[in-house]
């Protein structure tokens, strides 16, 4: 919170690399995947545990996004795929969108984005905390979801969106009036889980570290147009609506992004 940071004029991504050196690294994320440049690879399965029970949870509005966290600790976990035999532990989900249905998400795939994107971030356990993660190179793994308008609302989604309303204004936040599975939102299907890009790269937000491994699913999820304008009518800090809050590409340099055949 009040990070001093926003997606437009003096405060733009342009601008983020003045306060935040490492926003001018050369490792950073979002990237542009092209599907022609990347490496086949065949990776351990990648997986997820812990995800089948039902979580208390709870919405927030920072300022800069909106972002679910669980009330347990360790109510989910990664490992496997490019963690090989790292655990990662489940820290918060959050978005990131545009303004129209046609941009919004950070990552884009053959220069083609997407109305949404979200971020499930976890930290390495052997870390202990996500601030101590942050310090190093393999210190979050974080899964990218990206999603497509459909006609029909996305009824995983109807309890997210349902209490946006609700935390309009930053600082807010709501318990989420029915426990959620995890499960249901990160795997709907498992059986297109394991064909993933996945590259080393940052935080798409100040400050920008290099700390990331990042595993994009190629299959997408589905919003409805209503559910994703529900989004855009949360408030900056400033009081301005949060209507777009996605960085733009930067540059891949020497990185190879590998695509995880199934
Ligand atoms: S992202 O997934 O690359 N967009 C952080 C984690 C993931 C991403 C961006 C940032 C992160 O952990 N930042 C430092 C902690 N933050 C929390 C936050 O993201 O929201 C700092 C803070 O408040 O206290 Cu602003
Ligand atoms: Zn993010």
């Amino acid at each position: 919170l009040g990070e001093d940071f926003g997606y437009d004029g003096n405060h733009g991504p342009s601008h983020w690399g003045e306060e935040y050196h490492a926003c001018i690294g050369k490792h950073q994320s979002p990237i542009n995947i092209e599907e022609h440049n990347v490496k086949n690879v065949s990776l351990p399965p990648l997986k997820l545990f812990g995800i089948d029970n039902p979580s208390l949870s709870f919405v927030a509005n920072n300022g800069h996004t909106v972002m679910l966290k669980i009330n347990e600790s360790k109510a989910a976990m990664l490992s496997g795929g490019p963690l090989e035999n790292d655990v990662y532990v489940f820290e918060q989900l959050h978005f990131h969108w545009g303004e129209n249905d046609y941009e919004g998400s950070e990552d884009l795939i053959n220069n083609h984005s997407f109305p949404m994107e979200m971020h499930a971030v976890f930290y390495k356990e052997d870390y202990k905390s996500i601030n101590e993660a942050l310090n190093h190179p393999d210190g979050l793994a974080i899964l990218a979801y990206l999603y497509e308008v459909s006609p029909n609302p996305n009824p995983m989604y109807e309890p997210i969106v349902q209490v946006l309303p609700e935390i309009e204004t930053v600082g807010n936040e709501k318990a989420l009036r029915e426990p959620l599975l995890l499960g249901r939102l990160f795997v709907p299907d498992t059986a297109t889980m394991q064909d993933y890009f996945t590259y080393n790269g940052s935080l798409t937000t100040p400050p920008c570290l290099e700390v990331a491994i990042w595993i994009d699913f190629k299959d997408h999820q589905r919003l409805s147009h209503e559910q994703l304008a529900a989004f855009r009518d949360l408030r900056t800090q400033e009081g301005n609506k949060l209507t777009h809050n996605f960085r733009p590409v930067q540059p891949l340099e020497d990185r190879i992004v590998l695509h995880n055949i199934p």
